[in-house]
């Protein structure tokens, strides 16, 4: 390869890196985590990525190193015995044992996340979701907004999530993990905004042509602005 194609051949990459690193922060990453739901599924993350890279730097060595020694002369039987003793070791024991710490960790995190009886109920917020948007509705008062939800920091909230017509599935990346939302059947969701914020979800499921489109603000308030909302919403409503 001459030195310019290389040149050529290592832009995309860097492209690639440079869009990858990008997508680490902002208003929609699952790596900014502003929940204590989203934080456990981040740090999940970041030791599945830890733990990927030692496996795959190790596969590449043994690569590298298989590719450039000379092995000695053995007979069948012990070639054999070499194959089997690789197969158990990689190819089962490694991913059992990757398997079961995994979800050592993962079911726990997935469990906080469900909507576990608490000594005082969270708040309830119902969204279903439509070709292509959202429609939020606070049963307690009665409040309905489309595309945008309100809600007060530094408690939990539950959200009961429905489809009106297709599967879609809710998710807000910076508060927690994403749910399908299923015709006929109501899926319940606990997610926390630790503090005051602005955070956007997205509809994570293929729904139809606009699904790209169907995007979610979230707006978690501080407990005075957020009673301040709700009186001005029930007086706007009267
Ligand atoms: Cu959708």
């Amino acid at each position: 390869m001459t030195p310019s194609a290389s040149r050529q051949a290592r832009l995309p990459c860097l492209l690639v890196l440079a869009g990858s690193l990008t997508a680490c922060g902002g208003d929609q990453s699952a790596l900014a985590p502003a929940g204590s739901a989203a934080r456990d599924v981040a740090l999940l993350w970041w030791w599945m990525l830890g733990v990927s890279a030692v496996v795959l730097l190790a596969v590449c060595g043994l690569w590298l190193w298989a590719q450039f020694r000379t092995p000695p002369p053995t007979d069948q039987d012990t070639e054999q015995r070499i194959a089997r003793r690789w197969l158990i070791g990689g190819g089962l024991a490694l991913p059992l044992v990757a398997i079961t710490v995994l979800l050592a960790f993962g079911i726990p995190i997935g469990h906080r996340m469900l909507p576990l009886p608490l000594t005082e109920a969270p708040m309830k917020i119902e969204v279903t979701g439509h070709q292509w948007w959202w429609e939020v509705h606070y049963p307690d008062t009665g409040i309905t907004l489309e595309d945008h939800i309100i809600m007060p920091a530094g408690r939990p909230v539950d959200f009961h999530l429905e489809s009106a017509d297709v599967i879609h599935s809710f998710w807000v990346p910076r508060l927690g993990g994403k749910i399908d939302m299923i015709p006929g059947r109501t899926n319940v969701l606990r997610l926390q905004a630790d503090a005051p914020g602005r955070f956007r979800g997205q509809c994570a499921e293929f729904c139809g042509l606009r699904h790209a489109h169907m995007v979610l603000t979230v707006e978690a308030l501080a407990e005075d602005d957020w009673q301040a909302w709700l009186a001005d919403q029930q007086e706007a409503g009267e």
